[in-house]
């Protein structure tokens, strides 16, 4: 009934917050009798400071802080509570009054607000509880020398929220409000306290959560980047809004709660400081300062709900009260299913996101050396076995610890805590893997961001599956499901698709699981056994996979590839042609993802073609006696030693060949002689990476698009380009110095930008520039905006070049665009990078800067560009004639659409 109520007046209007009530309470002055009023007088320790103890010991004080704000027109108040568990009251000790505190915090706001509902029923006025984040982080140690260390655990941190809970629904609170969340696994347990609370109660109370970014970059104390954060929450129950307060001023919070405006498909709220605290700790910005930058929030539709925090007062809400009545409130943004997960940062599968590869080596069960690592008590030098997986290119990491031998629970958690606190790796999100429920749950209670739960299946039946999946949407995790069932693993396609489609069903009908966050995995097993039943568990794979994919929609699939090898331990040739043409096969029928080591695969066009006919017969069932033919070859294979034979061929080809060979295979040992070949046959270094290396790595991108090369390949080609590239540079630069000219001629900032980590090209368009005399400020990859745009407003720089080659860096370069614009800047925008084209940057990019936005295909005629754009004599006749092109091109591309 609240709930509408809200919804009702949010989608007609902004509502406002209240502002802050730590700073009201300071202005009071109180000293300690005053926080110990008769009640506590004789209590053992100080309480002044505690601010929460007020409403046992001064409700008036707080209910006139209450009316002042309400007065002021705020829409909702929110109690006193900040600091009203046990875990933040055992500084005091208090911590047997948590639930009496929020009682009373609660019924005092819940009858000023209702004062003031009987004066105005138009404007009703509403009670949110206020969940502080505690004193205490359950995703960081507080000792510096043990990293795997935490004060407080997740089952506790649940139990102090649930307590507070309980108050404030008790004293009638309307929302439940989650907020100043520095680390979200504090903010997860919340929501799980909630969500149980609410469930035995009945309730449906709204949840609004609140996080605080902490500095310029845009994260979260424990390191979240917002989008990551965003992803983290999103699962709670009756969600009503995601937002920011606290830490930053309202002019440092704009580019943070615009991106959240563009993410959050829930209402969203914005409460910041009135400015960071000056020397003397107190708050600068004025009412009308801070509501002009309200105003701005609401005019450009970023906000839903707006307030105050720190050393805001009933002036600056009444303030705001007045700017939010000005504007309509956001629309919420209609946003795709996509599944999502987080580590430190966001992990999106998009349709045009390739196979993706999960690190498979953090198993003990699969890899002998992180077994023996985590047996000794190794774990520190076991989390090099993560970080090199992370490094060479596994986007999400799988940990499972099911050994006889170990502690499985103790030994999950210890691993994931350790792992938290190294951001190398840490950033990709995780996969809980484990046969045994106590250990997934072990782990998901030390998960700060959406990880993955692997597994669970139908095998012990319908009401434990529904049991563990009502408990991982609690704990805000993505599932995989074996096809697995009470009457044992599916192996036949019929088996497959009749499994995977009742899971689905029980989950998205009868527990509400978003059906995007579903993973299937209908078991990749063993082929070439001998046994013929096995000889077609490749292609009931392969054809379940499409059967799901066209039937199940949005559920995702994933296996283990490499159990389809088995039968061929000891040869690694053999194993790693069948993973690949495995791969190969299940991703073109929809294969999303898989558990693979990635040093074990092949690259698909290169597996020679005798052995690629046997892998194939096998694995698509294409003949009776292929395991035999397979099991013959792959002896001689052993015998033959061919990959010195092989090598010797490939370095007979041309250089350009080489090159591309080099590229391909990720092979380092030859790149600097034939690059040294190929530089002396071009007439100029760059012509060697503009030429032979850059279709090299075409050819890359290409495979890797099509399914036949996979990224951890792609991290070794990386690294061979940036070696071919390392070692011509000294070359260019030796050109430059021929020149004799040394004359600053104009200031270059460059910047991959946010969300992109390629740098291959932009580095070499630095170095490019740099040796025709422009000086080149280069802020690296994944660039926020404000960086760029500070940075450049700093340093006067005379031109900014941005570099993107993923899809959705092309959105954030169109914002880019839109922020120079709006600050004001006059300076070129140079795009560039293989995703970007002169198409979209005349139709999506330009129109939104009025400044010259010129797109650059490659490095060398970066030169052209910059210098006819700092060319006082021809600079407007060049402005002019890219400005008319790029009409054109607009024209065009208006006539076919
Ligand atoms: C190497 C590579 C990687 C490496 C990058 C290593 C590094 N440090 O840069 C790694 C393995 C890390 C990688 C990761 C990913 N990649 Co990648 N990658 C490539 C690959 C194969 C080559 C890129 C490259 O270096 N080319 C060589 C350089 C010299 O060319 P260039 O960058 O275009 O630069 C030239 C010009 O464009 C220009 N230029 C570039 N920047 C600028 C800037 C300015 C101002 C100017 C003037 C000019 C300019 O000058 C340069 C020299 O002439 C491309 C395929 C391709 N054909 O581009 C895929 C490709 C770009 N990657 C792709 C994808 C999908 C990814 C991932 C998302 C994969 C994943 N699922 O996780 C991740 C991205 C993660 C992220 N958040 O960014 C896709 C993008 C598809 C899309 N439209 O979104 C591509 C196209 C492959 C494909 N066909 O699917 N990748």
């Amino acid at each position: 009934m609240k709930n509408k109520r809200l919804t009702n007046i949010l989608n007609q209007r902004i509502m406002v917050l209240d502002g802050a009530m730590g700073t009201m309470i300071q202005r009071c002055q109180l000293a300690e009798e005053d926080f110990r009023g008769e009640r506590f007088k004789d209590h053992a320790v100080a309480l002044k400071g505690d601010n929460d103890i007020l409403c046992l010991t001064q409700p008036q004080i707080i209910q006139e802080i209450h009316r002042a704000y309400l007065e002021a027109g705020a829409d909702i108040i929110e109690t006193n509570t900040f600091n009203a568990t046990a875990i933040s009251q055992a500084d005091y000790q208090m911590e047997s009054l948590v639930y009496e505190i929020n009682y009373e915090a609660a019924r005092i706001a819940r009858q000023v607000a209702e004062e003031f509902t009987r004066k105005n029923p138009d404007k009703p006025r509403f009670v949110a509880g206020s969940l502080g984040p505690t004193n205490k982080t359950l995703s960081m140690s507080p000792e510096v020398n043990d990293p795997g260390f935490r004060a407080v655990t997740f089952d506790e941190m649940v139990a102090a929220y649930t307590e507070q809970i309980r108050g404030l629904i008790d004293g009638g609170v309307d929302i439940l409000l989650v907020e100043t969340v520095f680390d979200t696994l504090n903010a997860k347990a919340a929501i799980f306290a909630i969500q149980e609370f609410c469930q035995k109660r009945g309730l449906e109370i709204p949840v609004m959560i609140s996080g605080t970014i902490v500095d310029a970059s845009g994260r979260t104390l424990s390191g979240q980047t917002l989008e990551a954060f965003w992803i983290s929450i999103s699962h709670a129950r009756n969600l009503l809004s995601v937002g920011l307060n606290c830490a930053l001023g309202s002019k440092q919070m704009r580019p943070h709660i615009e991106e959240l405006s563009r993410l959050a498909w829930c209402y969203t709220s914005v409460y910041p400081n009135a400015g960071l605290p000056n020397e003397f700790g107190q708050y600068d910005e004025t009412p009308d300062f801070f509501a002009s930058q309200i105003e701005d929030f609401a005019r450009h539709g970023f906000v839903n709900l707006v307030g105050g925090c720190c050393g805001t007062t009933p002036e600056h809400i009444q303030a705001i009260a007045e700017v939010a009545e000005k504007y309509p409130p956001r629309k919420p943004p209609e946003v795709k299913p996509y599944l999502r997960l987080s580590g430190l940062e966001a992990f999106v599968l998009r349709p045009d996101t390739n196979f993706v590869n999960i690190g498979e080596r953090t198993n003990v069960a699969g890899s002998r050396k992180f077994r023996e690592l985590i047996l000794n008590g190794a774990f520190e030098e076991a989390l090099s076995v993560a970080r090199q997986q992370v490094e060479n290119g596994a986007q999400m990491i799988d940990v499972n610890m099911d050994e006889g031998m170990l502690d499985s629970e103790e030994a999950m958690v210890k691993f994931l805590r350790l792992i938290a606190s190294e951001p190398d790796i840490a950033r990709v999100p995780v996969m809980i893997d484990s046969s045994k429920w106590s250990v997934i749950e072990a782990g998901l209670k030390n998960l700060q961001g959406k990880g993955v739960v692997n597994s669970i299946s139908l095998k012990e039946g319908e009401e434990k599956f529904k049991e563990y999946a009502r408990k991982i949407l609690q704990y805000g995790a993505a599932v995989i499901v074996m096809a697995f069932d009470e009457k044992g693993q599916a192996d036949t396609f019929e088996r497959k698709i009749e499994v995977c489609e009742r899971a689905y069903r029980i989950l998205t009908e009868e527990i509400g699981f978003p059906p995007q966050d579903i993973i299937l995995d209908p078991n990749v097993l063993t082929v070439a056994t001998g046994m013929e039943e096995h000889n077609n568990y490749a292609l009931d794979f392969i054809r379940a996979t499409r059967w799901i994919k066209e039937n199940l929609p949005l559920a995702k699939v994933s296996g283990g590839i490499s159990n389809i090898s088995f039968s061929f331990r000891g040869n690694n040739r053999v194993r790693e042609a069948m993973h690949s043409a495995f791969l190969y096969h299940a991703i073109k029928a929809g294969l999303d993802m898989g558990i693979v080591n990635a040093g074990q695969i092949e690259v698909y066009e290169e597996i020679p073609k005798d052995l690629l006919e046997r892998v194939e017969d096998v694995l698509l069932n294409r003949r009776p006696d292929a395991t035999e033919r397979l099991v013959e070859f792959a002896e001689q294979i052993k015998q033959k030693a061919p990959i010195e034979k092989q090598e010797e061929d490939w370095r007979k080809a041309p250089v350009e060949e080489r090159l591309k060979h080099a590229l391909v295979k990720g092979i380092v040992d030859y790149i600097e002689q034939d690059t040294e070949e190929a530089r002396q046959k071009y007439s100029h270094p760059l012509e060697v990476i503009e030429g032979p290396l850059m279709d090299g790595m075409n050819v890359v991108g290409d495979l890797f698009g099509s399914g036949k090369m996979f990224l951890p390949q792609v991290v070794k080609s990386a690294r061979v380009m940036k070696k071919a590239v390392a070692y011509l540079i000294p070359y260019i630069e030796a050109e430059k110095a021929r020149l004799q000219d040394t004359r600053p001629r104009g200031k270059v900032l460059l910047a991959t930008v946010k969300g992109d980590v390629h740098d291959i090209g932009k580095n070499i368009v630095g170095v490019v520039l740099a040796c025709n005399n422009f000086e080149v400020i280069d802020l690296g990859v994944m660039v926020p905006c404000e960086k760029i745009l500070d940075t450049a407003r700093e340093k006067k720089v005379d031109i900014i070049g941005l570099s993107g080659l993923i899809t959705p860096s092309l959105d954030e370069m169109v914002h880019n665009a839109r922020e120079m614009e709006r600050q004001g800047f006059k300076i070129p925008l140079l795009i560039g990078g293989a995703t970007t084209s002169r198409i979209h940057t005349s139709v999506k990019i330009a129109p939104n800067y009025s400044g010259p936005t010129i797109h650059v295909l490659d490095a060398s005629r970066s030169v052209t560009v910059v210098n006819s754009l700092l060319a006082e004599d021809s600079r407007d006749e060049f402005i002019k004639q890219i400005q008319s092109e790029y009409e054109q091109l607009r024209e065009e591309h208006e006539r076919r659409t």
